[in-house]
């Protein structure tokens, strides 16, 4: 079989030596989320004709008003994971705290923990533009057979095992990584199989490509002004294309394929930033750096931040490392 028609579940299969702890491990925790996508998927593609749509009256800790959709991804990702025998707990942008998970003995005895946004760029639902889901997971630090502690969510992002997002788009994927290279996996709906599609993804050489809410220009630090007009100079190999879907997955997933990047910086309206360090930052940075790229909070490498809570906010600079370095490049200048 060729290895562009590989499934999902092959792939795992055919590449857990690489992934250095329990070879099943992993596959149960990508087997419930890609189940969960599966499912979340199908909600997603029928959200304009079923009553799902709208707020669902409530508010996240973040103080956005829940969209129906974001609640639903969020309870699909939590009930599958939940029953996988695998996690001791369980941190989403929708839920205040974690969640801790005995085990079936109530012995406390998984060995993992996951970090969701179940459905990034919700804003975009009723719209029908893109969303997508991403994970994070680690290895626990607290001892096996304890109840999970918040230390196990509070590792740096150079601590994670595994990473990846579901992008529901024109098609839906699944890419993921476990520090071994990015491989994205396309989901055939007729059979709900995923497919491997994208092998071996790369950042390409050049990119010309600039993502950023621009309607925020004066808020934003002078150096991220200055980079804004860096990349309309008509110079080099410049003017770039300002593509902005207000969507992160959508957005870095195109930067990935088509060279480019994606800032949301600090602003007077976000202090440290809108971007969650602990499930959306870590995440999309493992995979941008495992895709040979950077990601930053235009000063340091994002995945050597050390997390102080669970739903922190960092600026987020992520796309292809000679765009990312120009960006800090002028952040420094601008100090
Ligand atoms: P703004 C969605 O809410 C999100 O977290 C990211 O998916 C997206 O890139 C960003 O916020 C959009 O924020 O302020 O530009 O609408």
């Amino acid at each position: 079989m060729s290895q562009h028609n590989q499934s999902l579940g092959e792939f795992i299969i055919g590449n857990q030596d690489s992934f250095e702890y329990s070879t099943g491990e992993l596959s149960k925790l990508l087997h419930a989320i890609r189940r969960a996508a599966k499912v979340v998927n199908h909600k997603v593609n029928k959200a304009g004709l079923s009553d799902i749509l709208g707020a669902a009256g409530e508010e996240n800790i973040q103080g956005e008003e829940q969209q129906k959709l974001d609640v639903y991804a969020n309870d699909i990702f939590i009930d599958t994971l939940i029953n996988r025998e695998i996690l001791c707990g369980i941190a989403s942008e929708e839920n205040d705290d974690y969640i801790t998970i005995k085990g079936q003995k109530n012995d406390h005895k998984n060995k993992y923990v996951v970090l969701i946004d179940p459905l990034d760029g919700s804003s975009n639902i009723d719209v029908n533009v893109s969303v997508g889901t991403i994970f994070s997971i680690y290895r626990r630090v607290s001892e096996i057979g304890t109840p999970v502690t918040e230390e196990d969510f509070l590792q740096p992002g150079n601590k994670q095992v595994a990473a990846g997002y579901v992008v529901y788009g024109t098609s839906t994927m699944l890419v993921y990584t476990t520090g071994h290279g990015v491989n994205g996996f396309t989901l055939n709906p007729a059979i709900g199989t995923y497919y491997l599609s994208h092998p071996n993804m790369k950042f390409p050489e050049k990119g010309n490509i600039y993502s950023v809410n621009e309607g925020n220009y004066v808020h934003f630090p002078q150096g991220v002004k200055d980079y804004i007009k860096y990349c309309q100079a008509e110079e080099e190999d410049r003017p770039y294309t300002s593509r902005y879907i207000g969507s992160l997955v959508s957005d870095i997933h195109r930067n990935i394929l088509k060279g480019g990047i994606y800032i949301y910086p600090q602003s007077s309206k976000y202090k440290t930033g809108k971007l969650r360090l602990l499930y959306e930052c870590n995440p999309m940075a493992f995979i941008a750096e495992q895709a040979g790229g950077k990601a930053s909070d235009g000063f340091q490498r994002i995945m050597d931040i050390n997390p102080k809570e669970l739903h922190q906010r960092v600026p987020f600079f992520c796309g292809n490392k000679y765009m990312v370095e120009k960006a800090e490049e002028f952040m420094k200048n601008a100090k």
